[in-house]
């Protein structure tokens, strides 16, 4: 016997599956009608599609400058600046009680009279002691310059800026320089002509040391602060470190210079500041 019962689930898959089947077959059968008339007018526009990707970021626009936004935070405090002056003294206060600022007058006052006495005393003692020692200079100065011509005449010689003594002593050059120094004064040491010449009358017949040698650098003749001579009057032939060496300078008896060792006794010529 046939079995009935799924017919009515077969027709409802039918009828699920009837529409499309159906309008498959409706535009089929319209195709076929349309390929064979005159084509359709466009349809309308679709719509809108969905939004691309996001572009790259553009140039800078040249649009006008924006104004000028407000004023920024204010900055940290400074460094402290250094104590001022002290200001003008105030003004003088209010006069105390009356009675204990009488008492206290009369005592001030006779404070201020007795510095005042004090003062002028000092005052005059001061000024005493100036016109004193005033005195006592000028007395001083007239005899530096007296015994200063004495020895000038008995002893020394002076040009312009300095003073050249002797006392006849003749002594090896290390010597001559202790003896100048012991009187706050260097070996003789002519830088022009003027000065040889004083030097060479003060000397006469006798030949002096000079302040110059060429202990450090055989050749190089420097005077006693180590600089280089600036002036020379060397005889012919000379210097020419003659037998074991010579590096000490003579005044010859004739003004000019010749080298000679230093070992030798000649006679002590010392210069000072005029
Ligand atoms: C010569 C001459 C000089 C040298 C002395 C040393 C007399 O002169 O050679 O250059 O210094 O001798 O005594
Ligand atoms: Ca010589």
């Amino acid at each position: 016997m046939i079995d009935f019962s799924w017919f009515p689930l077969l027709l409802i898959i039918m009828a699920v599956y009837s529409e499309p089947i159906l309008s498959e077959t409706t535009e089929q059968t319209c195709c076929s009608v349309v390929s064979c008339g005159t084509p359709g007018a466009n349809g309308a526009p679709g719509k809108d599609g969905r939004d691309g990707l996001k572009g790259e970021k553009g140039e800078p626009g040249q649009g006008l400058r924006g104004i000028q936004g407000p004023p920024g935070k204010m900055g940290p405090p400074g460094h402290p600046g250094p104590q001022g002056f002290p200001g003008p003294a105030g003004m003088k206060g209010d006069t105390g009680d009356s009675s204990v600022s009488l008492n206290e007058l009369s005592t001030l006052e006779r404070k201020i009279q007795h510095l005042e006495r004090q003062l002028e005393s000092i005052n005059e003692s001061f000024l005493r002691l100036v016109t004193d020692s005033n005195k006592k200079i000028q007395t001083l100065q007239a005899q530096v310059d007296k015994y200063q011509n004495i020895l000038i005449f008995s002893l020394g010689k002076k040009t312009e800026e300095k003073l050249f003594l002797t006392n006849g002593e003749k002594a090896t050059f290390d010597r001559a320089k202790v003896l100048c120094e012991q009187l706050k004064a260097t070996i003789a040491t002519p830088k022009n002509a003027k000065e040889n010449k004083a030097i060479h009358d003060l000397a006469k017949d006798k030949s002096p040391f000079l302040g110059i040698t060429d202990k450090v650098q055989e050749g190089k003749f420097v005077y006693m602060t180590g600089e280089r001579v600036t002036y020379t009057n060397w005889r012919e032939n000379e210097p020419n470190n003659s037998g074991s060496g010579e590096d000490c300078v003579t005044l010859n008896d004739d003004g000019s210079w010749n080298d000679i060792s230093c070992t030798t006794s000649l006679l002590v010529v010392c210069e000072l500041p005029a």
